[in-house]
């Protein structure tokens, strides 16, 4: 029998050399040819094939485990073996640092220390996606749009990050935003798996960037809200999908990968996962001096079901909430690395559960942040929250009022009217938050079943009327995997079933019921502008402060 020995490489060199997974696919590779019916299928410490394997001899136990001994068999026939030398040969002097000393007999062993596992890019969608040109252009135009637009699109992964900071140190983290890959086929990194985030309306960049990197024999996984519903359709583009919750079985997922033996599917949308376990998520991975907010989250789900919803309901089918313990951890890893942060509450809805919220917000004051959070209009039924929240530093809050008439709202939800039931409270609810200082940006859905073509100018008086800071108009979307969805489906007013682009919650792809789509394509832009108009941003903010600064005034003299 003859061995052959080599080493592996270590990350505290700056030069990139191979990560222990690296090494082993060279292998794999140097050794799957043509020329030698034998050595094929060499893998580190991994028997497929009797004639070669790659192996950790019995040296470890002498050395300890501070060092690795590989060596590399070949039995039963010669001229396998010499030609594995060879090539395997070739690879380390490329690619690592310390190859050791190459002979013929003898171990080699090198420090292990840092040594990486695995090189991992984790990949995500940035940036806002619009297929409607002019709708593109007034975005980019109009004052109080381009200001939410810039400030949104420049949010990074917390899907991404949450799983780096589940990551074993032992692997290598890259997290990359889209806009900075370079165009055409290269890929940086040299990486063993890359992970790639998805959203409907960006899934066919994400597929194409999936079969970049599998072009160059990257294995890719794929997870998010958009995989999570069609992980068929998305295993003929990549490697493996995650379905739901990504932290149960991203440990599983890097030690099969590791292994070369990727399943195909991980997960469930059922899972039981507690955010007691959830891992302070990796911030410190990013340029910070790139975003403007950071994003941290205190829960998932929702208690309502609202028949469009396609946020965190689609992954998990109860509300919970992550201990406040764990939250303070991640806003104190944000506080390492910006001191001054504003922080975007990922949750579907925030505030609902006001006891753990009032418990939270006493510890916010001392940190100094400032923060945003969506979340429902029962929040204005709490002013001893509303207090708390303004002096913690809450800068606005974002609610999905859906629509400014009763009709749009009969049967918005699955289970029961609840938003309807709110309606009649809407303007009081608006005034009681904004009087606490805290900024209202009010959510209109466009198109609901009950919308006729004066669904327009109902949306602008009651923007009006109810004096919000902040407007905020999207289309009734149908995203994949949402009742409302299946429903439009059955009745034929899909209008491009399947084209994922249209996702963008702007772009229309159903055929309302109470108005043409073209009614509804013209007016929708005509009342974006009308809204987002430099005039009329200006009124709403100017009205906003003017009407706090009389209630101070009021305040003060009685
Ligand atoms: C922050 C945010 C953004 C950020 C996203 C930053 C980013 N690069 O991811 C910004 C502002 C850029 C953004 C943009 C858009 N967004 Co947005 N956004 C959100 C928001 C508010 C929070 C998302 C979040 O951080 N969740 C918390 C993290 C922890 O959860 P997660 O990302 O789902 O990740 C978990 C799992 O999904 C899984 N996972 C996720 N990715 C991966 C990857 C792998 C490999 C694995 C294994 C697992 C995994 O593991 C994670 C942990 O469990 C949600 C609304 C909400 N409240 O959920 C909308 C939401 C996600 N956005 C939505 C939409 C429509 C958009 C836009 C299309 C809007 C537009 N017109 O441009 C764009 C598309 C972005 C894009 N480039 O693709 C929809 C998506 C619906 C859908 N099913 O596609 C949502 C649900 C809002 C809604 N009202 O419906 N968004
Ligand atoms: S209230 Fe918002 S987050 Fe909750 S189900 Fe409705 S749309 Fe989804």
């Amino acid at each position: 029998m003859d061995w052959i020995p080599f080493g592996v490489c270590s990350r505290r060199h700056s030069r990139p050399v191979l990560s222990r997974r690296g090494l082993a696919w060279w292998l794999c590779l140097v050794a799957s040819t043509n020329d030698s019916t034998w050595s094929h299928c060499a893998f580190w410490y991994w028997l497929l094939e009797p004639g070669v394997r790659v192996d950790i001899p019995n040296a470890w136990d002498k050395l300890g485990s501070d060092y690795a001994v590989f060596a590399v068999y070949s039995w039963g026939c010669d001229n396998a073996c010499r030609l594995l030398y060879e090539r395997v040969e070739i690879v380390l002097q490329t690619h690592l640092l310390c190859p050791g000393s190459f002979s013929n007999s003898g171990y080699c062993s090198v420090p292990l220390e840092d040594a990486v596992n695995m090189r991992i890019g984790l990949i995500a969608m940035s940036g806002i996606r619009v297929c409607d040109g002019e709708l593109l252009r007034l975005g980019l135009t109009l004052p109080g749009f381009v200001e939410r637009s810039k400030t949104i699109a420049s949010l990074p992964s917390l899907g991404l990050l949450t799983l780096a900071g589940l990551t074993p140190p032992n692997h290598d983290v890259q997290y990359i935003e889209m806009p900075d890959l370079p165009q055409g086929e290269n890929i940086p990194g040299d990486f063993d798996l890359v992970a790639i985030s998805s959203y409907s309306a960006q899934i066919d960049e994400a597929y194409e960037l999936a079969r970049r990197c599998r072009r160059k024999g990257i294995p890719v996984l794929m997870g998010g809200p958009h995989v999570t519903v069609l992980p068929n359709e998305a295993l003929q583009f990549c490697d493996a999908v995650v379905i739901g919750e990504g932290e149960p079985c991203w440990p599983e997922v890097l030690q099969d990968a590791e292994r070369f033996a990727l399943k195909q599917r991980y997960g469930s949308r059922k899972s039981n996962y507690d955010l007691a376990d959830s891992p302070v998520p990796a911030f410190e991975l990013l340029d910070i001096s790139k975003y403007n907010r950071l994003t941290v989250q205190t829960s998932r789900g929702c208690p309502h079901q609202c028949e469009f919803c396609a946020s965190s309901v689609i992954l998990t089918d109860r509300y919970k909430q992550k201990p406040v313990s764990n939250v303070l951890a991640e806003i104190d890893r944000i506080l390492a690395i910006w001191k001054h942060p504003f922080i975007e509450f990922a949750d579907d809805n925030s505030l609902v559960a006001r006891a753990y919220w009032k418990e939270l917000l006493k510890h916010f004051k001392a940190k100094g942040i400032r923060w945003f959070a969506e979340t429902d209009i029962s929040v204005a039924e709490d002013e001893d929250l509303l207090d708390l929240m303004r002096d913690s530093g809450c800068a606005q809050v974002l609610i999905g009022l859906e629509s400014p008439v009763e009709a749009g709202l009969h049967k918005l939800e699955l289970r029961n009217d609840w938003k309807l039931k709110q309606f009649s409270h809407y303007r009081d609810a608006i005034a009681t938050i904004q009087s606490h200082g805290i900024t209202v940006n009010g959510c209109f859905v466009i198109g609901l079943d009950g919308h006729t073509p004066d669904i327009f100018d109902q949306v602008f008086s009651f923007v009006r009327t109810a004096e919000l800071y902040e407007v905020q108009i999207t289309v009734m979307t149908p995203f994949p995997g949402t009742p409302l969805y299946a429903r439009l489906e059955n009745e034929g007013r899909l209008l491009e079933p399947r084209n994922w682009k249209k996702c963008t919650l702007f772009d229309i792809n159903f055929r309302p019921a109470g108005m043409s789509v073209e009614q509804l394509h013209d007016r929708f832009k005509k009342l974006v502008v009308e809204l987002y108009s430099e005039e009329f941003t200006n009124w709403r903010r100017h009205t906003f402060k003017e009407s706090l600064r009389q209630r101070r005034q009021k305040g003060a003299s009685s």
